[in-house]
């Protein structure tokens, strides 16, 4: 845990532990391979904070970042902090109806949007009526973000924030729900970089750092800003979704020595016929999570790459990673250790804490756990318990200490009376050759008992049946786990973080 002083601005520390690498590439943007260095990053970040300032957007006011990862992302994030503004990152992939939904529960005052998310924020920003302004990114003219920096002095001031104060919020968008504004303190994200980008990615100085998450996600933001400027390293940016031949681009031109993904993206890159042979890459170190990595995929790609994947799960009430597989100790299908600096403990139903081998909720205790969820007294008294943090995640812990995941507390079965986790017999699937990927739910027989069900991605030119995945289930796990029904289908529901949704797998069933 690092010791932060009480007077403290979050992106003030970020942007002096670079004071002395003016020259070097703080962030690429790999669209156009345009840099901008650590001393444009702060000057460019200063400006944008007077621009606030000019404008009478006062400290602890909100302001909506809805922006593509180019370099203006962190020039907008940092330059809000500066000013004591509280960005408030949202969801690029979301609907009007959600950018409604954030303008008026975070009441933002100013909203920085990327020119083609434009249109999606007509209607909202009809009905908003504290929101004052508005500034395009990846355009120009006095109302763009490049136009409010050109015109803003350069002067250096930063807000006398306090490490306590809120800092920025993310939206929690979970599986199910309304997105809940999780508030963030200024001391959080150092929290973070010290213990999982120091303690665990060994991240440092020469590292060059690509992440297939965007920065408006918990993971990404780490990835992709904290971490690489807590040690002065740079970070390529990719505008847009990634395809798996974007991601491959990236990693054969740019060549990042550490590469953050997801699950489902890792199976896409080894799918890809047109993949990079071994030599082409520089890979140091890979992270993989937003849902757990099934073991067959970390195997593959360790072989195909000679990296390991890091599989690990973080989430936007901790801000990132708290349970790790670490370099040189990784043990596929497991989600690895507690991270230095944060306590687990895994609590059953009947609330007293489950013993190894015992699965149960996992709950987390550490130093960047949010504040709050905004306008959300329920949700935050249900999640947040004292100095423990509720996960929503069934796991179980073995004597060395590695978690094992068990699916989502709510997606949890009970068949014959039996916990049968989905994860569980959706890794079974997976390891089958034909299998790209699987979702398993639980439906109702004609008993009314609950029985799994799995819907089924096979890859491109394989086939198998119903038969022949039901009998290589049943060779790898206990009888009562296999799925009574296959369904095969051309895509799995999933959140913009790549998490399944079976949640709506369950409705379409009527489940
Ligand atoms: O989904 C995760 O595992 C995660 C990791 C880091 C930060 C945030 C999240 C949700």
């Amino acid at each position: 845990r690092v010791s932060i002083p009480r007077e403290y601005n979050a992106a003030h520390d970020l942007l002096e532990r670079n004071a002395q690498r003016g020259a070097k590439p703080a962030f690429i943007d790999a669209a156009t391979g345009a840099a901008l260095s650590y001393a444009e990053l702060a000057e460019q970040a200063h400006r944008f904070a007077n621009a606030l300032r000019a404008r009478g957007i006062a400290p602890e006011s909100r302001a909506l970042v809805a922006m593509w990862d180019t370099p203006e992302w962190p020039v907008v994030f940092l330059g809000c902090i500066l000013a004591g503004v509280v960005p408030v990152a949202v969801n690029t992939l979301l609907t009007s109806a959600d950018f409604e939904f954030m303008l008026r529960d975070s009441r933002a005052q100013a909203l920085f949007v990327s020119k083609p998310l434009r249109p999606a924020f007509e209607e909202p920003l009809q009905k908003m009526e504290w929101l004052r302004h508005v500034a395009t990114a990846g355009d120009d003219g006095p109302d763009s973000v490049a136009g409010w920096c050109a015109a803003a002095d350069a002067a250096r001031r930063v807000a006398p924030t306090c490490c306590d104060e809120p800092c920025f919020w993310l939206y929690s968008s979970g599986s199910t729900g309304t997105p809940k504004g999780t508030v963030h303190l200024h001391s959080h994200l150092v929290q973070t970089a010290e213990l999982y980008g120091r303690g665990v990615l060994g991240i440092r100085e020469d590292d060059v750092v690509f992440s297939a998450a965007k920065l408006f996600f918990a993971y990404g933001l780490g990835n992709g800003l904290t971490f690489p400027m807590s040690v002065g390293a740079t970070t390529v940016l990719l505008p847009g979704r990634p395809t798996t031949t974007d991601v491959f681009r990236v990693l054969r031109e740019q060549r990042p020595t550490l590469f953050y993904g997801v699950p489902t993206l890792y199976a896409g890159l080894l799918a890809d016929p047109d993949r990079p042979a071994r030599a082409e890459l520089r890979l140091r170190v890979c992270t993989s999570a937003g849902e757990a990595l099934p073991a067959e995929i970390g195997k593959r790609w360790s072989e195909a790459y000679g990296c390991e994947i890091l599989d690990g799960i973080g989430s936007t009430e901790m801000l990132h990673i708290f349970l790790s597989n670490r370099p040189g100790a990784v043990r596929y299908g497991t989600t690895g250790q507690a991270v230095p600096g944060y306590e687990l403990r895994i609590v059953g139903d009947d609330g007293r804490e489950c013993a190894d081998g015992e699965i149960g909720e996992l709950q987390i205790k550490g130093p960047s756990a949010a504040l709050m969820y905004w306008n959300n007294r329920e949700r935050t008294k249900h999640t947040f318990c004292g100095e423990w943090t509720r996960s929503g995640d069934k796991y179980t812990r073995d004597a060395d200490g590695y978690y094992t995941y068990g699916g989502r507390s709510d997606d949890m079965l009970k068949v014959g009376g039996i916990y049968v986790s989905p994860f569980e017999v959706e890794a079974s699937l997976m390891t089958h050759p034909a299998v790209l990927e699987a979702a398993v739910i639980g439906v109702a027989d004609d008993d009314r008992l609950v029985k799994p069900k799995a819907f089924v991605v096979l890859k491109a030119g394989q086939s198998a049946s119903e038969a022949d995945l039901q009998a290589h289930v049943k060779q790898q796990l206990a009888p009562y786990k296999y799925p009574r029904w296959i369904e095969f289908v051309g895509e799995l529901p999933k959140t913009a973080t790549g998490k399944i949704q079976r949640f709506r797998l369950r409705a379409a069933q009527g489940a």
